[in-house]
């Protein structure tokens, strides 16, 4: 009994540092969440991306205003190899007003500065460069989502 008692602390514990939003979900502007790709994150193919490759990707909503630029930001937030790869689309489906982005924030990160066209509840695919044919391309990343373009917005070092 006393085990279980300490289990359901650790658990109880492990959820409040939870970051909200963390692994996909909603996520607001001004907002961040922490997720992981890995070995269990599902596949699809991505917006934007050429061809019928599988990519491993966490989805994330954001309702967006037309005309009002945000600021995406995924930043490798582990020391693992990993290269966060970016894509957004608006509330029509896949195809509208598709932009993407794989390196622009530096040391591999991505930053996708991002105009919608339509307002309502767009989709963000928090993504990998690479498809995951080798699994050598997993790590944890942090999402943020802020008002505004910011051409210089940067990660912070690991
Ligand atoms: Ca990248």
């Amino acid at each position: 009994m006393k085990q279980v008692m300490i289990a359901v602390l650790v658990a109880m514990s492990v959820g409040a540092c939870a970051p909200v939003g963390g692994g996909g979900g909603p996520i607001t502007v001004g907002g961040m969440a922490d997720g992981f790709i890995g070995f269990l994150t599902p596949e699809s193919t991505i917006p934007g991306r050429s061809g019928t490759t599988q990519y491993r990707r966490e989805l994330y909503t954001v309702s967006l205003t037309a005309g009002m630029p945000v600021t995406l930001l995924m930043c490798r937030t582990s020391v693992e190899r990993f290269d966060p790869y970016l894509a957004i689309h608006g509330p029509v489906g896949p195809m509208d007003n598709v932009e993407t982005n794989d390196d622009s924030a530096g040391d591999y990160n991505s930053r996708l500065i991002y105009t919608p066209m339509t307002t309502g509840v767009h989709t963000i695919y928090a993504t990998t460069f690479s498809s995951f044919s080798s699994n050598s391309n997993n790590g944890a990343y942090r999402l943020t989502v802020t008002a505004g373009a910011n051409p210089t917005a940067t990660c912070p070092a690991i």
